[in-house]
């Protein structure tokens, strides 16, 4: 944009330690996240920081899908929106803050961007019939436009009436039809320069003018029939601060700062959700390796609301969150399920994503990964390759014990898909961090892309494990129910597990 809102912040290099879970995001720098609750899934939109910046400035060219169902390994689901989406906005970059929610089936992801030919912004309205797309511009045009229109937060009233607040030093809103793609009135401005509704001035212009402590980035919602209005305040570098009120349209109270100044960006854009029966905090910082204002990345803390409703004040953590659950490598995983990782890249859309950009060093950790008692067996993945190299899976750290080597060879391309599957090195039980560990090239071309990984379950494959009633001896009986008298007479290629846990592998 011709008008920058901002101060130029200094980058810090910064490096993060494995054991740390904040960014959540590690394998391009996103930023202004906004969850959402849909079933048992949170999904976490976000906008994405190019790798290079121009121009010293915001360099935002798509808008991304993430996923969770245990809190600490996320799902890359694509780049559901490009400009490209829309006719009315400037095609390569500017693509800014956002929010998406779900109404009757249809996704509604209300997007900042520039508008094509002007150098002040709109906000558009995307729609899908799932969260990762297909979305179309149903209404070809911005929903509102003028300066300082950024930033979009939309809340369903329990009545069913819509509302879309917006703005940057400013703070405005509509009422949106059922439809949710028009408004009907006049847009409403709020009054941000109370400091009964938003808090102390942060200071005051040359002209004695006092400067409001709303910054922009609001987050509305209600919870036990209050309304709480999330906002970025005190000016930059920004803090996170909250303002409670009765009705939706005001007046609002101010209820004081929730997080401070994020580090190494000037921005911190988030919001919270409640989700699984747990309060998490989303925000950005600068704090990836090569990360600063214009590079930023999603973080996440657990907080507990106090008794009144009211938000504590939030540290800011490299630990993160707590897994709420544990993943199970029995069932068929996604590669781009991920915890940490380094190096790699995730790509693709709603007909399917992979991991790709994969080089020797590079790795992809799982976190919380539960074998249960009786551990792996085999592991098998979905690759595509067009050269030579190793996938060691290890357990534990980047140089953990081994579990499971695949050799890579080519599979004729890198869009050439094979299962490929091989027994496990070591049997693996319990609550596991996996990592996977690449030998091959460290530069160039991917070693592999890397689409899909199963565990199967030592004695998955057992014909039939018992007891004699007659005699309380452990018995070995194949799938027919034929007793089998003595191991050897188990088929080849079993495993057998007597009710005493004994496992004997043919
Ligand atoms: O991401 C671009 C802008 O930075 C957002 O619109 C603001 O909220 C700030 O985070």
């Amino acid at each position: 944009m011709a008008v920058k809102y901002y101060f130029i912040a200094a980058a810090l290099m910064l490096t993060t330690s494995l054991k740390a879970q904040n960014p959540i995001i590690c394998d391009r720098y996103t930023a202004d996240p906004a969850p959402y609750v849909h079933g048992d899934t949170l999904y976490l939109f976000v906008d994405h920081d190019d790798d290079v910046t121009e121009n010293g400035y915001f360099t935002m060219r798509d808008w991304l899908l993430y996923s969770t169902v245990d809190m600490v390994n996320w799902t890359y689901l694509g780049t559901p929106i490009t400009p490209k989406l829309f006719t009315w906005a400037k095609q390569d970059n500017d693509c800014w803050a956002s929010q998406c929610v779900e109404r009757n089936g249809r996704w509604y992801w209300y997007v900042t961007a520039t508008i094509k030919g002007q150098a002040y912004p709109g906000i558009g309205v995307a729609v899908a019939n799932s969260p990762a797309g297909p979305y179309r511009d149903p209404i070809k045009k911005p929903l509102v436009q003028g300066w300082f229109k950024i930033d979009p937060t939309v809340y369903i009233d329990d009545n069913g009436q819509a509302y879309l607040f917006y703005g940057n030093n400013n703070l405005w809103y509509v009422k949106l039809n059922r439809g949710m793609t028009s408004f009907t009135g006049s847009e409403v401005s709020v009054n941000i320069k109370s400091e009964e509704a938003f808090g102390p001035y942060k200071g005051y212009e040359d002209n004695g003018n006092p400067k409001p402590n709303f910054e922009e980035a609001s987050w509305l919602y209600k919870m036990n029939g209050k309304y709480y209005l999330e906002y970025a305040a005190g000016g930059v570098p920004e803090h996170w601060a909250y303002s409670t009120a009765d009705k939706i349209t005001g007046p609002w109270t101010y209820q004081g700062k929730v997080m401070g100044e994020a580090k190494n960006s000037f921005t911190i854009h988030g919001g919270s959700v409640d989700y699984k029966g747990h309060s998490y905090m989303f925000y950005h910082n600068g704090a990836l390796p090569g990360g600063g204002g214009f590079k930023r990345s999603t973080c996440v803390e657990e907080f507990t609301r106090n008794e009144d409703g009211s938000i504590p004040f939030i540290q800011f953590t490299t630990k993160g969150v707590n897994p709420i659950q544990t993943l199970n490598p029995y069932e068929l995983q996604q590669a781009e399920t991920i915890n940490q990782s380094s190096g790699i890249k995730c790509e693709g859309d709603y007909n399917g994503c992979y991991v790709t950009s994969i080089h020797a060093s590079d790795y992809i950790k799982v976190r919380n990964v539960d074998f249960g008692a009786i551990g792996a067996e085999t592991f098998s993945a979905r690759i595509a390759a067009a050269g030579r190299g190793t996938m060691i899976v290890r357990t534990g750290s980047k140089t953990g014990s081994i579990v499971a080597r695949v050799q890579i060879q080519s599979t004729g391309g890198l869009d050439v898909w094979e299962d490929i599957s091989v027994n496990t090195t070591r049997t693996v039980k319990g609550i596991q961090d996996l990592y996977f560990t690449f030998t091959g090239s460290t530069t160039g071309a991917s070693i592999l892309n890397f689409d899909t990984w199963q565990f199967s379950e030592l004695g998955s494959s057992v014909e039939f494990v018992g007891n004699d009633k007659t005699t309380n001896k452990d018995r070995i009986y194949n799938l027919y129910g034929q007793k089998l008298q003595k191991i050897d007479d188990a088929p080849q290629k079993s495993i057998i597990i007597t009710p005493q846990g004994k496992v004997f592998k043919k």
